[in-house]
């Protein structure tokens, strides 16, 4: 069901497994990033992700779905492929993204590195495209890989992630309801490392972080963070979540390794 939650008052995080048996197996996300651990794997590449809009820009429709805000994109006006990295040639199609943030700037990514949070991670979800659709992809064990990406406060501003913001007064309750932010979102200059065949990431097979946590996501978490300031974070703050809360502090707590392989790219 949908009344699940990360407060304990609803079906916190230890309970999710009453309603999603799935959330109690071995290889969940997400994983604290214990970069010494890391090991290099000789097959592994550069990311190689492919814009149909030579800008790098896409569109889409931003939501509240009461646990994230999530920018959905219209793939009529132009995809976004990922392959390369783990992947090989498997090529995965983007189907949004959208960001777990603290209510305060100490916490809110979902992974951590060496146990230290980041005030934000934004996740790039993409379906294999041997299956139809996300929701086709979603439950299979090749189906899904997503794109973590942290967000620190104090490293500049970021003018796109300001056009997501300023859009997020519009989606400010959970509804079905959605909002078109004006033109189009530059995803290839809001994280530059999407379109740097050189980026250094993090990779693990392991799962979604929310009911029904299927364990069909290979993991790719970029190493460089972008920025955020904290009055676009205060802006994803002021959103409210299906409880009535604020929707902050939406991430999950870190689950164990248990014997998955964490590697690092470049070595
Ligand atoms: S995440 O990137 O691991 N945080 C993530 C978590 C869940 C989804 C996408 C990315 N999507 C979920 C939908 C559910 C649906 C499920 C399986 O996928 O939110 O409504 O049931 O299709
Ligand atoms: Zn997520």
């Amino acid at each position: 069901g949908s009344r699940w939650g990360y407060k304990q008052t609803v079906y916190g995080p230890t309970d999710w497994g009453l309603a999603a048996p799935l959330c109690t197996g071995q290889f969940q996300s997400p994983i604290d990033i214990i970069t010494s651990s890391a090991q290099t794997n000789s097959s592994h590449n550069g990311l190689a992700l492919t814009f149909d809009n030579t800008d790098g820009a896409i569109s889409g429709s931003l939501t509240n779905n009461g646990h994230a805000p999530t920018v959905t994109l219209d793939k009529t006006k132009g995809g976004v492929t990922l392959a390369g990295g783990p992947l090989g040639q498997t090529t995965f199609s983007l189907e949004q993204f959208h960001f777990h943030f603290g209510c305060e700037s100490n916490v809110g990514s979902e992974h951590t590195v060496d146990g230290n949070s980041y005030a934000s991670e934004m996740h790039l979800v993409f379906y294999n495209t041997l299956y139809e659709s996300f929701q086709e992809a979603a439950s299979k064990s090749d189906g899904l890989s997503v794109i973590g990406v942290f967000l620190q406060v104090n490293g500049g501003f970021n003018e796109w992630l300001e056009n997501i913001a300023l859009s997020l007064t519009n989606v400010k309750f959970p509804s079905g309801g959605s909002y078109s932010p004006g033109g189009s979102i530059p995803l290839a200059t809001l994280v530059p490392d999407l379109v740097s065949k050189n980026a250094p990431y993090y990779t693990y097979k392991g799962s979604l972080t929310t009911p029904p946590c299927y364990e069909s996501v290979q993991w790719i978490v970029l190493k460089n963070p972008i920025s955020v300031t904290k009055s676009q974070l205060e802006i994803m703050r002021s959103l409210s979540a299906t409880s009535g809360n604020s929707l902050c502090n939406n991430f999950r707590p870190v689950n164990a390794l248990n014997g998955r392989k964490l590697y690092k790219w470049p070595g």
